[in-house]
């Protein structure tokens, strides 16, 4: 995940899994954070996985 192309089509998984979430992008570091609001990690990791990128979970 590197550029804005990126940043939108997971921004839009993420949105189409859990429309409430609240998805923030740190491009520079290749992060994602997500807020789940009707979702849990696995359903999230799932969308990442859909839309093509590989998740690596971040304490
Ligand atoms: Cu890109």
């Amino acid at each position: 995940m590197t550029c804005g192309h990126c940043a939108s089509t997971l921004t839009k998984a993420l949105k189409d899994a859990d429309p409430q979430a609240r998805v923030e992008i740190d491009l520079r570091q290749h992060l994602v954070r997500i807020e789940p609001a009707a979702s849990d990690a696995s359903e999230l990791g799932d969308a990442i996985r859909d839309a093509g990128y590989t998740p690596v979970p971040v304490v």
